[in-house]
């Protein structure tokens, strides 16, 4: 997600209904940078300081760009690790994240603009023509709308607009003559097609040469799309229409936009984060500021910047009002249910919502962007990176990270409206985190998991649009950049269209707009915009004080849950209870529960079963809380059946030319020294013969004092284990004999014992992958002597492992046998390995989930229950035993559940209202449980 336009501020407070060239001026005077009045807080950085970053974000960037030229071009992206070019079709299918691959160079296009703001004008030239020479907008390719929109036509956009502005200037691009218009109109004709439905609403999907529907288009039967998918395309289509006077692009864009504001929560003013594109019905009813909706929000506001149309700008108002009732919570920002926004919809945050705090500059609402992002940093502090998810109290939920780049934006825009240096040291704290965990010989690698520091093959392109855009423009002064950005607006990729724009081919402003506003009065809009002159020069401090509070939020937590424990002490009132602080042997929670709705059942095997009846809860307060109870139930179970989970281990090569940047995820083993207790084993691998280590080794001197490779298969892990020990190997490494597999495409698992007593193994013993494996073979086979780590996570990069002597190789490409795996899992499973007499080194059992078989916490439907409308959700806790009476369980089985009218303290509802609304919450809930950004 990305940003705002320059320090541009909010709306502005001119009347309603100015010109929007006047709005334009007025707003630019909003948020403009404070660097000079600062006098205390974080310590002042130097020009020479800032310039010296900013040079370094130069070096990363030739390094990236470089590499995905070099090695990849003209793929539409760059993997690092393998040093190769992404091409749809001849990798293994990622899912929806391949849906931006549409084969036209997209690493290319998406890094025109950032060209020319990093003042490599020769090198934008360069870029520009072979865009012209070699981009093919025709392929037969099923591409994402939204991905295509803006990162494609956004980058052609972006490119066209800084070409036409050097080109004015009289020194670069003299030749050009609006090719990239060109070729934007082209892109935008080809995506017209996905609008042919009734509500206005984009297909999702669409081929480039086909369009949709057709039978070779392979696209089309879709009926769902995110909301962000759908409401990011006004930047984009209206700058298209204003550029080449094609009036369609603005008109449909406006249609879809007019459709979704139709269909927002009426009560909540929120839109769910999925819909269906025929009837408008919301598919998923949960809303954040996150994936799926993130940049609808951002282009509304930028939509009445960059348009200047007040209804863009009223509607905003009117979400973020909403925005800030139910879903901020400060310093968290929490997804609710649309129909139900005082409740919480999930217990986690995803990465995306990072470009939030940018935007709420934007807005010109300083103090919870402070907030926010403070929070957030708090968590990179931590793991480095921010992990695709992490729960309210702060821990990893999913551990990826894609570099993604929505906080360098924040932290951009946030200096802007504060001049707080403070910004420049987070700034300079990115830098040195990319550098030392996700630089590769080869580029930047996106980590696989942050607590690892594994990496995976993959350099998405907005890293190159807007990473490096913001961390550059971070540290810039005014006289760094050969243009004025203040005349800009950075799309949500970061490219750059020129505000001129809303005073040229505006003929269709507002014309097709279906709303009428008639029921929102000027109450609804906010016309001022803080201005940081003001703001910062009476109190410089004001930044740190908002950020002071939350200095330890990360270790100290304060989910809604507690604030809510705090409010009832404070009233009076028992707090709700906690589910971790549940004892099924507590009378009093017992109660609790009871008037909560909630039944305890015993099941034959000893495990406790939850459910709940929301009609049973005494009022329907007891009945939220108990619904609340019961998601963090089911959040706790989770998280414990993860936790029973070993995490993955890590081997990373720290030899020449390697230095620890190639770092593979491996599966850790049952038995042998116990990696995750901060230990580690450094040494030099040898392969073991035999290789599948399964009889006493034949080459003991090989392998002595070092870490042995093994081949998997035909006899158990722990027999492996004990020959290489016994030949002297301090630690092993076991390869899948299964050719071509990853844990891209299976769940990694620990190693079993072999049933006997395992404690004679001392050393360390790890699994890897084929494709994991085989960078160590490959790597053997090129430089000879090849020193791993196998610790539980990547170390930094010992400065030493740089100096030491290389041994010998044979050539330096040192590139070509860094690969790295790309499973998402992060599940670990046990495996037995196969008894001796299983022949087949290619057969394995199948691997075991502990979740199938284990005791642990776990999620069930009720089988109790035969109208299971009338369930909330059900538990099943791991040996919860206890004398507790069967009352409850009785009381949840009478007949109550017929009453046609339930009373909750003096409210009556209709049952059916009752089950209605619970039918949702529960629909919720399902879909949450599946949710994936
Ligand atoms: C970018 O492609 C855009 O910012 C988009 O809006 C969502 N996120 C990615 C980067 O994380």
């Amino acid at each position: 997600m990305s940003g705002a336009g320059g320090d541009r501020g909010c709306g502005s407070p001119v009347p309603q209904r100015a010109p929007w060239n006047l709005v334009a001026a007025t707003a630019a005077l909003c948020l403009v940078s404070a660097t000079s009045v600062w006098t205390a807080g974080a310590a002042p950085m130097s020009r020479e300081e800032k310039q010296k970053l900013g040079n370094q974000v130069l070096e990363m960037f030739d390094h990236a760009y470089g590499n995905y030229m070099e090695h990849a071009y003209p793929a539409d992206e760059l993997m690092p690790l393998t040093c190769r070019g992404r091409v749809r079709g001849q990798e293994p299918s990622r899912g929806d994240v391949d849906d931006a691959l549409g084969k036209f160079s997209l690493t290319l296009i998406d890094s025109l603009d950032t060209l020319v703001v990093l003042n490599k004008t020769k090198e934008f030239e360069d870029a520009v023509r072979k865009v012209l020479r070699d981009v093919n907008l025709d392929n037969d390719v099923v591409v994402s709308v939204f991905e295509t929109n803006i990162r494609v036509l956004g980058g052609l956009l972006g490119g066209h607009s800084l070409a036409i502005m050097l080109k004015e200037k009289g020194e670069y691009m003299q030749w050009y003559n609006d090719e990239l218009l060109q070729m934007a109109k082209q892109l935008g004709y080809k995506l017209l097609p996905a609008f042919n439905t009734t509500s206005g609403l984009p297909y999702p999907r669409i081929n480039l040469k086909f369009g949709i529907r057709k039978p070779e288009a392979r696209t089309g039967t879709e009926t769902d799309t995110c909301t962000a998918c759908a409401g990011t395309l006004i930047l984009e289509f209206a700058a298209l229409s204003r550029f080449t006077g094609a009036t369609i692009f603005e008109e449909y864009a406006r249609k879809a936009l007019d459709f979704l504001w139709e269909k927002r929560q009426r009560s909540s003013n929120l839109v769910g984060v999925t819909i269906n594109i025929h009837t408008g019905d919301w598919v998923r009813k949960d809303s954040g500021v996150g994936a799926g909706i993130d940049s609808y929000y951002e282009y509304l506001l930028k939509a009445y910047v960059l348009l200047g149309d007040d209804s863009f700008l009223e509607r905003f108002n009117t979400h973020y009002d909403a925005i800030m009732r139910y879903i901020s919570q400060p310093p968290l920002l929490l997804d609710v249910h649309i129909h139900k926004p005082m409740l919480n919809a999930r217990t986690w945050m995803d990465a995306l919502l990072a470009f939030f705090p940018g935007l709420q500059v934007l807005k010109g609402d300083i103090r919870p962007a402070i907030e926010t992002h403070e929070m957030l940093y708090q968590v990179i502090k931590k793991h480095n990176f921010l992990p695709e998810a992490f729960t309210t109290d702060f821990r990893v939920h999913w551990a990826q990270h894609p570099l993604r780049p929505e906080f360098a934006e924040s932290t951009y825009f946030l200096y802007k409206a504060t001049g707080d240096p403070y910004y420049l040291e987070v700034g300079k704290t990115l830098i040195e985190n990319l550098n030392k965990y996700a630089r590769v010989p080869c580029g930047f690698a996106a980590m696989k998991d942050v607590r690892t520091g594994s990496h995976e093959d993959r350099m998405d392109s907005f890293f190159l649009a807007e990473m490096f855009k913001y961390l550059y423009l971070l540290f810039a002064d005014k006289e760094d950049i050969i243009f004025d950005i203040e005349d800009y607006i950075f799309t949500t990729e970061a490219h750059l269209l020129p505000l001129w724009l809303s005073t040229t081919n505006q003929s269709i402003s507002k014309k097709n707009t279906t709303s009428d506003y008639t029921e929102l009065d000027d109450s609804n809009f906010d016309w001022t915009c803080p201005n940081t002159q003001i703001l910062f020069p009476n109190d410089p401090l004001y930044a740190q004080s908002i950020r002071e509070p939350l200095k330890n939020v990360v270790d100290k937590s304060c989910p809604r849950g507690i604030i809510r424990v705090e409010e009832s002490f404070r009233s009076g009132a028992k707090p709700p209870l906690r589910a971790r602080d549940f004892m099924a042997t507590n009378p009093e929670h017992l109660e609790i529960l009871k008037k909560m709705g909630v039944s305890l059942i015993h099941l034959k095997d000893g495990r406790v079963q939850l459910v709940q009846h929301a009609i049973q809860a005494a009022s329907s307060i007891d009945a939220e809380d108990g619904l609340r109870f019961m998601q963090e139930m089911i959040e706790l179970s989770s998280q414990q059946q993860k936790e029973q989970q070993l995490p993955p281990r890590a081997v990373q090569i720290v030899s020449h030319p390697f230095f620890g940047r190639v770092v593979l995820t491996a599966g850790p083993a049952q038995f042998g020294l116990d990696l995750s207790k901060h230990k580690e084993t450094r040494g030099f691998v040898a392969s073991s013969k035999p290789y599948n280590g399964c009889s006493e080794l034949t080459n003991p001197e090989a392998v002595m004092g070092k870490i042995a490779l093994i081949q998997r298969g035909q006899c158990m892990f722990a027999e492996k284990a004990r020959n290489i020990q016994n030949a002297g190997a301090i630690g092993g490494i076991v390869i899948d004999d299964n050719e071509g597999s990853s844990s891209d495409t299976a769940p990694l698992f620990q190693m079993a014992g072999d049933g006997k007593d395992t404690d004679d193994i001392k050393i360390p013993m790890l699994f890897l992958f084929s494709k994991e494996g085989s960078i160590i073979l490959d790597a053997i086979r090129e430089y000879e002597e090849v020193e791993v780590l196998l610790s539980d996570k990547a170390k930094d990069r010992d400065p030493d492992m740089e100096n030491e002597e290389p041994p010998s190789s044979e050539n330096d490409s040192q590139n070509q046998s860094a690969e790295q795996i790309t499973s998402s899992s992060q599940e670990v499973d046990v495996v037995d390995e196969e008894s001796p007499e299983e022949g087949s080194s290619n057969s394995h059992p199948e691997s075991s989930s502990p979740a199938d078989t284990d005791n642990a916490a776990s999620f069930s439907p009720s089988e109790q229950n035969s109208n299971p409308t009338e369930n909330q959700e059900t538990t099943i806790l791991d040996g919860e035993c206890t004398d507790l009476d069967n009352q409850l369980e009785e009381q949840s089985e009478t007949g109550e559940d017929s009453n046609p009218n339930v009373s909750w303290g003096k409210k009556v509802q209709p049952i059916d209202s009752i089950l209605a609304d619970w039918n949702e919450d529960i629909e919720a809930f399902e879909m949450m449980e599946k949710d994936e950004l």
